[in-house]
Formats: C-alpha cells, structure tokens, sequence
C-alpha cells in the first residue's frame, strides 16, 4: 500500500501543505522510486486524520535538515555523524519490552506494534536545548495508546524509556561521553498526554536511522533530549528515573526539561532559538509553544527548582 502525502482531505491543503507534498513528490522522482517501493511503513491505509488540530501549521523544515543535522550521540556528537553512521543501524527484527508496573507486559514486535495502533501524521516544533529549533511531520501514534494497552497498575507513577545498548553497531557508546545506554523517562502524566508520540516515520516515510528507528518518543513541549530514540524497553515505576543526562550533569539536565526561555541553561540563554533555515533567531515560547494543552500539567510547581 502506498503512502499518500500528504494524507489529509482535499478541503486542508493550505499552500504549506502543498509545498510538502511537492518536497516529497520530486524527492521520489528525483530517486527513481515510487513511495510504494519504500520500506516497513505499508500502512497509509491506517493514516488517520493528518494535518490533526495537533499540528503547526508553521512551515516544515526541510526534509534534508531534519535528517542531516541530528542529535544522536550512539553515532558520535557531531551532527552530522548520525547521518553518516546511522544508517547501518540493523532496525529488524527489533523488539520492545513492556515491564514494570503494567497488569500485561510483554514483548512487542515493532512490526505489530506499527500494525496495532493507528498513524497519525502531526507537525510539531522541537527546540534543542543548545538553541536551535525544527518543525518535524511526525508520522506516529499516541504513547497513551500502548499504555492504555499495557494496563499500568497504581503504583505506575512514571514511565522510564532506554535507547538499544549495542556497541558493535553504535560505535559512540565505545566512548564514555554518557554512561550508556541512553535512559529518559515522564510521569505518568506527561506520558498519558494527547501531545506525546511514539513516532515510526516523517514526511510519511518509515523513521531515518538517524532520526530514531525504528521508534522514538516525541515530546514536543520539552528539550529535544528528552525525546529518546530507538526505544527497545519501556519500564513503569513508582520511582522518578534517573535519566542518563541528569546522571551525567545533574546540574545542567532535570527530570522536567519542559522548555522554558524564563530558566536559563547553567551555560546559556534559552530565551531564543534559531530556526533550522532561517537567519534571524526567534524568541521561545514557553512550553515550545504548547503551553495551553500542558501548563496544566504542572500547576502550583516550581519550574526553577523543577527545570
Ligand atoms: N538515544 C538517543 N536519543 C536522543 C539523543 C541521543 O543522543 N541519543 N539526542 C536527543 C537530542 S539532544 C535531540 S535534540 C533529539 C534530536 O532528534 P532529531 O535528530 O530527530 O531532530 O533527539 C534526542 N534523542
Ligand atoms: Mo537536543
């Protein structure tokens, strides 16, 4: 089944939308390949409502940028490392364990778990704790979903997330840049959130190596780091988890991370940020800009001492 893109109802094509479809039209033809032909994701039947009330309507970055400049550090810290190395990253078969604090974990195969729960394709901004910003066409499904699945007992209090440890192929956990594998982690909250995605694909197209596969979270409303990418456990606890950033410069990295220009970075202002593409630097919102779907979320908190 081939992916359609943009997969939304004729009556919601703005002139962006038109543009994205252009993008991936003439990227495909440029490659001699017809998006049936592209791996994993043959599910476009299950695309549900894109372009959702979920989405930006901000303009995309770029196709190219989105998956050239990456954070990933398992590939080496420059940006463009993941790009470089990623690739060979063997993403099947792939396997997620559900444990913890859940009346039925399990062991998902990533190919049922893309067959189980619907897609849905939402463009969201993600500003990177080092000042920079994108607004990514995730294609995805609510974390909510398979949590509602797992049936968390009442002591779930928070959901920890770890990256694959695998050395042999992610030559940047030869080096003790972090104390590996990469751990992040939400309350239970914030994981249940509407906002919060398990993300397979963008632009409509099976996830880059380097941009997570074959699955990652996405949390829109926090620093990009907090958005762990090829998820192979998800562990329900009653404890806060330590998070690798946090184990590493507790100082620098909390458990919130919620995106905020009123709480500097103990090295840098995070008042603004730059655009992947753009030239002038815009001013952060707080919350990235969803403040009104999760403010709610930490009312009468303090978010200096909870950063
Ligand atoms: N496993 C893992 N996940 C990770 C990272 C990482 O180094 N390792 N980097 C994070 C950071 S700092 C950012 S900004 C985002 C970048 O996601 P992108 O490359 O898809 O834009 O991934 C996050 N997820
Ligand atoms: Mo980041």
């Amino acid at each position: 089944m081939p992916i359609r893109y943009p997969p939304i109802p004729s009556s919601e094509i703005t002139e962006q939308n038109l543009y994205l479809q252009r993008r991936k039209f003439i990227r495909n033809s440029a490659l001699g390949i017809s998006s049936a032909m592209l791996p994993e994701i043959g599910t476009a039947a299950r695309l549900h409502a894109a372009y959702s009330r979920y989405s930006t309507t901000e303009v995309a970055t770029g196709y190219k940028e989105v998956t050239s400049y990456n954070n990933y550090y398992e590939f080496g810290t420059d940006k463009s490392d993941p790009a470089d190395y990623a690739p060979s990253l063997k993403t099947r078969p792939w396997t997620i364990s559900i444990s913890g604090e859940v009346n039925r974990p399990r062991v998902w195969d990533i190919d049922a778990l893309i067959n189980t729960f619907p897609l849905e394709e939402r463009i969201y901004r993600m500003r990177c704790v080092e000042g920079w910003s994108m607004v990514i066409p995730w294609l995805g499904f609510p974390l909510a979903s398979l949590i509602h699945q797992a049936e968390p007992t009442g002591k779930a209090k928070y959901v920890e997330f770890t990256t694959l440890y695998d050395p042999a192929q992610m030559p940047g956990q030869r080096r003790a840049v972090l104390d590996w594998p990469y751990v992040e982690g939400l309350r239970m909250d914030e994981a249940m959130h509407s906002l919060t995605l398990l993300a397979v694909g963008l632009y409509g197209e099976t996830l880059p190596n380097q941009n997570g596969a074959p699955v990652r979270l996405v949390v829109p409303w926090k620093y990009g780091f907090k958005s762990a990418k090829a998820i192979v456990r998800i562990r329900f606890t009653d404890q806060q988890p330590l998070t690798a950033w946090a184990r590493s410069v507790p100082s620098e990295y909390g458990f919130y991370s919620n995106v905020n220009p009123a709480v500097d970075h103990p090295r840098w202002s995070q008042a603004k940020e730059r655009r992947i593409g753009e030239f002038f630097k815009r001013n952060t919102l707080p919350f990235n800009g969803y403040a009104e779907q999760v403010a709610g979320l930490y009312r009468g908190m303090d978010l200096r001492k909870y950063f």
